[in-house]
């Protein structure tokens, strides 16, 4: 049985792989870092809380992601966790750096020093190309970021390639453009639009402000986009994919495709304020990814109509259960019973077992004292 280690499992994308790779027959872990309010709603929404083993560990404790990799002993690491916000990364510059840059080379040396034959997914992103004059962008594309956050992705996505080539690690950059989902964080603009759309047609709201509306993106579906980062990791060498549609809309179409879908006219609720326009801005995104179509046979299934659909569907579903009394799925327990967790107090012993079934790979003296060095360093 395959092992597979996701970082950031309680994030949009993290579920849904998780789910794609125990249709596969992989035995799944995924990190999870402590809060206050600990959010496990994705994974109780996909129905998969109960069928994967959680291990806390952040991306800025190297420590932590030691013992996630020691206790998962995976074949393959998915690297989704990050600061992913690009708002947020010019109000957080040093933090987004610490763990979208630091975090990806903290794993890539964890893998030099383990075990050089764990495969590697970087969670890379369209963002790189930020200021990019050429459109369509491919993976020939110049890179220039326009924001910390893509900053911070471009040093890894270096990191993913330099691991490569000097040590021979299995290392795959996934360059993603956006891509969204009922599963969509409520602070990035389709699912604030899709989310006002509900409460607008509901009553519950009365206008949606906006920041640009011109901005124009790339927009495809998550559960679509993760099966190519699967893909690429199963290819019989390691390369760098565009993975995109192929189509561009701006903010104002999304949210008038959203509006319509509930038979409302756009312009009467949406207003857009200055004060949510980025410091810089990426105007234009649209992907080519026939590299990803031709060396691995992915096409996008869904596009922009039946992924803004979904997305205003599903969230006026919530909002009329929560209006007849039911809970959001937010509100679920936080920590269900019966939840498979690595917790520190019980590691060696969890140490030993992922030993003796991974065998070969950590159960040699060397490796272990190559951890302990690492640790105590
Ligand atoms: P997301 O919903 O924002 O999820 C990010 C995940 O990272 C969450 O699980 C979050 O945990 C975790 N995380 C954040 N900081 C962490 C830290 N210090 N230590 C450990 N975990 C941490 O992002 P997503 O949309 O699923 O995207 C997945 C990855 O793809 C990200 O790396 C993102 O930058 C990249 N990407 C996304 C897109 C897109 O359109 N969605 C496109 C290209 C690339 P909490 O739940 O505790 O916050
Ligand atoms: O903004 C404009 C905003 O925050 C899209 C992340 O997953 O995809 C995502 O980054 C556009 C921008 O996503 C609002 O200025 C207008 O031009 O939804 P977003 P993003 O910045 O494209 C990439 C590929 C990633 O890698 C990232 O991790 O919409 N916009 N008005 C707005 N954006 C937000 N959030 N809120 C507004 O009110």
């Amino acid at each position: 049985m395959k092992r597979a280690l996701i970082t950031g499992i309680t994030g949009q994308d993290g579920p849904y792989l998780a789910r794609l790779l125990l249709s596969k027959g992989y035995k799944v872990y995924g990190t999870y870092r402590r809060t206050s309010s600990p959010n496990f709603w994705r994974l109780q929404h996909l129905g998969i809380l109960k069928k994967i083993t959680l291990i806390p560990a952040d991306l800025s404790d190297m420590s932590s992601l030691l013992e996630a990799v020691t206790v998962s002993n995976p074949d393959e690491i998915y690297n989704l966790a990050a600061q992913s916000f690009v708002g947020a990364s010019f109000d957080q510059p040093l933090h987004t750096t610490e763990i979208d840059a630091s975090g990806a080379t903290r794993f890539l040396e964890i893998i030099r020093h383990l075990n050089k034959n764990i495969k590697f997914y970087q969670a890379s992103t369209s963002e790189l190309f930020g200021g990019a004059k050429e459109c369509p962008q491919d993976e020939r594309t110049p890179m220039m970021p326009n924001s910390p956050y893509a900053a911070a992705k471009l040093h890894a996505y270096h990191m993913t390639k330099i691991y490569r080539h000097s040590y021979g690690i299995f290392t795959c950059n996934g360059i993603l453009f956006n891509h969204e989902s009922p599963l969509r964080g409520l602070e990035f603009v389709t699912r604030k639009i899709t989310n006002s759309v509900a409460k607008i047609k509901l009553g519950l709201q009365k206008e949606l402000v906006l920041g640009n509306l011109d901005a124009k993106r790339d927009w495809g579906y998550a559960g679509d986009f993760v099966k190519m980062m699967w893909m690429m990791m199963q290819h019989d060498k390691p390369d760098d994919f565009v993975i995109a549609t192929g189509e561009t809309y701006s903010v104002g179409e999304f949210a008038e495709e959203a509006f319509k879908v509930v038979g409302l006219d756009w312009k009467k609720y949406v207003k857009s304020d200055q004060k949510l326009h980025r410091p810089m801005e990426v105007h234009q995104l649209c992907g080519d990814a026939r590299k990803a179509r031709d060396v691995l046979g992915w096409e996008a299934e869904i596009k922009f109509k039946e992924l803004v659909k979904m997305m205003v569907e599903s969230d006026l579903r919530l909002w009329k259960k929560f209006t007849s009394g039911e809970n959001f799925p937010w509100d679920a327990p936080s920590f269900p019973h019966g939840m498979d967790v690595i917790a520190r107090n019980v590691t060696r012993d969890a140490k030993r077992e992922a030993a003796a079934i991974g065998g070969k790979k950590l159960a040699g003296k060397k490796k272990k004292s190559t951890w302990k060095k690492l640790l105590k360093g």
